[in-house]
């Protein structure tokens, strides 16, 4: 007899939620991550992850940013433990950029409250932002964060409340499923596991655990910097200073977060995508001056308080799609098996949701949420 229902491949972003749902519903489960919880080499750390809901990547988001929020007051209540930050959020561009246009056409389709404001009316009421007469933003008061490694953790003790068994420092080397859809294996380098199901969440590892899927994944490397403010802290505090992304003339993004906790007296600031191609075995961890010196163009004219001293940075890794929609599907040659992957940058805020679907299908098969845009049949024909 099989000791798990489900074994979950890596305890990341939505491993942790997927095992917590499972064993909250009386699931067997083995969780297998490859480094300790926490960690610092994948896709949930920085302290900080923007969570919104007029999503300008595609209205079929809101639905699952609904749930998500819904969860993520769920998790905090049985934990204890502080992930969701209400700030409200600025989504900033010209009339016709990406961010806003999107912004607002998903606003529309699902009757959220927004406000659009003029580059006067932003810096009246944030006066560190100094837009450009042009600028517009769509200010959503339900915008803020959420704390990744908070959550990774809350959701893993939960998980081990619930009766999970969560096995750390053990790379898969392989797993298996057979055609009859009973059974799955999974050889780790300290042992061998069998389940009736499997979920495999592996981050910017799918490239190699999801071998063969033809995801078409680009793993990118990513920086996040920290500033500290030329006239003290305060403006960028918690209460009085929103998340934000900021799409310039030229179209790049780039997105921050107030100052708060551990980040002590500087601020979050970081691009959003247009980082370097890498696998996560061989990301390059150094930060480099042109690449301080390059926010700082972006932030000097637009946050110029936000321009001050250099605190530090870290890098982490985004697991793009084609075309950064996510890919959260049963396997399409074995049903007992469910993927969670691809999450291109903007899925953390998701976790909580994405958990509850992968449970869904690990159990059930299906689930009754809308994630018919993430198939992976739209890159192959597996
Ligand atoms: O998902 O909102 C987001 C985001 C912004 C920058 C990176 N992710």
């Amino acid at each position: 007899k099989q000791l798990y229902d489900v074994i979950v491949i890596g305890l990341g972003s939505m491993g942790s939620t997927t095992a917590y749902q499972l064993a909250k519903r009386g699931q067997r489960v083995l969780g297998l991550e490859r480094f300790g919880s926490p960690h610092d080499q994948g896709s949930h750390h920085g302290g900080s992850r923007i969570i919104r809901q007029a999503y300008f990547e595609d209205p079929a988001y809101v639905p699952l940013l609904l749930r998500a929020y819904e969860l993520w007051e769920e998790i905090e209540r049985e934990s204890g433990t502080n992930i969701l930050n209400i700030t409200g959020g600025l989504m900033m561009g010209s009339e016709n950029s990406l961010t806003v246009k999107g912004s607002i056409e998903s606003a529309k389709a699902w009757n959220l409250s927004y406000e659009i404001l003029d580059a006067k009316e932003i810096n009246r009421k944030f006066t560190t932002f100094t837009p450009a007469n042009g600028t517009i933003a769509l200010y959503e008061k339900k915008a803020g964060f959420v704390r990744p490694e908070n959550s990774v953790l809350a959701h893993l003790l939960q998980a081990e409340k619930h009766g999970a068994e969560l096995r750390f420092y053990e790379p898969v080397i392989r797993w298996e499923a057979h055609p009859s859809g009973e059974e799955v294996i999974v050889t780790t380098a300290d042992g061998v596991y069998e389940a009736g199901r499997l979920v495999i969440s592996p981050g910017a590892w799918a490239p190699n655990v999801l071998e063969g899927l033809g995801l078409k994944l680009q793993i990118e490397r990513q920086v996040m910097m920290w500033f500290a403010p030329t006239n003290g802290i305060e403006p960028f505090r918690l209460d009085q200073f929103p998340i934000y992304i900021w799409e310039a003339e030229d179209g790049m993004q780039f997105y921050g977060f107030p100052s708060f906790g551990l980040s002590g007296e500087g601020a979050k600031v970081a691009f959003f995508r247009m980082g370097q191609p890498c696998t996560a075995e061989t990301i390059d961890r150094t930060v480099y001056d042109f690449e301080i010196a390059r926010m700082r163009e972006y932030i000097g004219s637009r946050i110029p308080q936000l321009n001050g001293k250099f605190l530090q940075a870290k890098t982490c890794l985004y697991s793009n799609t084609p075309d950064e929609h996510f890919v959260i599907s049963l396997h399409p040659e074995y049903k007992q098996v469910a993927i969670g992957a691809g999450f291109s940058g903007h899925g953390f805020k998701f976790a909580s949701v994405v958990g509850e679907i992968l449970a869904d299908l690990a159990t059930e098969g299906t689930t009754s949420l809308p994630i018919e845009l993430f198939s992976p049949k739209r890159f192959s024909k597996v």
